[in-house]
């Protein structure tokens, strides 16, 4: 079909930038034309198969892209649970996607950030095509499928309303537990401090970078935000971090050189799979 055959009727269907197939070509309405027009599109769609570790739907097209990065280590009870109720709810959203465990090997202090950093690294010389990637803790678990496990034009923070917070927010700067952010926009606040080593702090420190590049964070509704925790005690090697409130205080002074920019870690094993693929990582310790 050539796009003079899309009818009125189906222009009238279009939203602004919304894609249609229409045999193998794609068509989006283009914004500045209104209704004027329906332009051929580059495909963004590719018909090429993405590489091992990545899964796609099969009867459309898909245009979202999603990584899921989860920072990791002996959870191995919590990941089960995570993947066997992942797969299907985003293949129910039909988004291509591919999740990917970031398991810090040894016994050194945790670093959430520091990992959630690597992924991201990681899931871009996998597969560049990602336009959102999403950092997940492995122990929340979605309630409900409008959850839509793609971005925004704001960094999205996900897991608004979680059981163990009796599903409330429990203070409006919180941007810990599930995100979403587009490569651009990960990029732009210079990915995470890499300073805060135990727990705590480095979900604040994001949220800060975010405003501080005139970004703002946007949330769906909290009927839809709902996540269950599994149960768990403070890790060991995860110990809360007494001086986070310090060190956030310099977050705006750190962001142009600690973060993406600085980044320096070990890979020791890459493995992509179906299931979940999994980088071992070696992260040091602090200074
Ligand atoms: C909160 C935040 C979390 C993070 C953390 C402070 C929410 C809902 N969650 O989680 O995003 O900001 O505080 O750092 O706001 N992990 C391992 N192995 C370990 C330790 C941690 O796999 O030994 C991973 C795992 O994915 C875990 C995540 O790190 O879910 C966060 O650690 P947590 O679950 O102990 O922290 P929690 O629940 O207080
Ligand atoms: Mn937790």
């Amino acid at each position: 079909l050539q796009f003079q055959t899309i009818n009125a009727l189906d222009k009238r269907r279009l939203r602004k930038n919304h894609l249609v197939q229409r045999g193998k070509y794609v068509y989006k309405l283009d914004s500045t034309m209104e209704d004027q027009n329906v332009s051929e599109i580059h495909l963004p769609v590719s018909t090429k198969r993405p590489p091992m570790g990545i899964v796609f739907p099969k009867h459309c097209i898909p245009h979202r892209k999603t990584a899921i990065v989860i920072p990791y280590r002996n959870r191995l009870d919590h990941l089960m649970l995570f993947v066997r109720h992942m797969h299907s709810i985003l293949q129910r959203q039909e988004i291509e996607y591919g999740i990917y465990v970031i398991n810090l090997a040894g016994d050194a202090l945790f670093n959430r950030a520091k990992l959630l950093n690597i992924g991201f690294k990681e899931v871009m010389k996998h597969f560049p095509g990602y336009d959102c990637i999403i950092f997940h803790d492995v122990d929340l678990l979605p309630e409900d499928d409008r959850n839509l496990y793609t971005c925004s034009s704001e960094p999205k923070h996900m897991s608004a309303a979680i059981n163990i917070f009796h599903y409330k927010i429990p203070y409006q700067q919180i941007f810990g537990g599930v995100t979403a952010m587009t490569p651009e926009q990960f990029r732009l606040v210079n990915g995470y401090s890499n300073e805060y080593w135990g727990w705590g702090g480095e979900d604040d420190d994001m949220f800060r970078r975010i405003f501080r590049m005139c970004m703002s964070v946007y949330r769906i509704s909290s009927n839809v935000a709902r996540y269950h925790m599994a149960k768990h005690t403070h890790d060991k090697g995860n110990e809360v971090l007494p001086e986070r409130f310090n060190i956030l205080k310099g977050a705006d002074n750190r962001q142009s050189w600690d973060g993406l920019s600085s980044l320096e870690y070990q890979v020791l094993n890459r493995q992509y799979n179906f299931l979940y693929n999994n980088i071992t990582v070696l992260i040091g310790s602090p200074n």
